[in-house]
């Protein structure tokens, strides 16, 4: 699916998660296109009636888009991509889903989020990427 950055393809849509990405957009100073398989990629959520996906980047320790909740109803398919600039263990709280992302190799997660809460991404050793909210 290569859908535009930061534009949302609506079908059943929930408007808490419109509301965070209004936030997001809002909060964000310099708003880089990105398809989410990009090597720059920058803010990317988009969303349909199944698949959530979410692309973020860290490079030297600076997260983009910043550390934000992303809200997801329970069942939700979820493609989350991780760039960054130097090898780093990406660790998906709560799912306990672990892989590495390196300088042009993303860690790239698919899961369904079947259990309610809200949890940590993070690079590793505490580097807070996003938090996943599920309900
Ligand atoms: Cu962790």
């Amino acid at each position: 699916m290569s859908v535009p950055a930061v534009r949302l393809v609506v079908h059943r849509f929930r408007l808490a998660l419109a509301l965070s990405v209004v936030a997001l957009l809002a909060g964000c100073a310099a708003p880089a296109p990105a398809t989410g398989e990009g090597p720059s990629a920058g803010p990317a959520i988009t969303t349909s009636t199944t698949t959530t996906t979410i692309t973020v980047s860290v490079d030297q320790g600076r997260v983009s888009p910043p550390p934000r909740r992303v809200e997801l109803p329970r069942g939700q398919q979820v493609r989350l991509t991780v760039h960054s600039s130097e090898p780093t263990d990406i660790h998906v709280h709560g799912y306990d889903l672990e892989g590495q992302a390196r300088p042009g190799q993303p860690a790239v997660f698919a899961f369904t989020v079947d259990r309610a809460g809200r949890f940590d991404v993070e690079a590793h050793p505490e580097t807070l990427l996003l938090q996943l909210v599920v309900r």
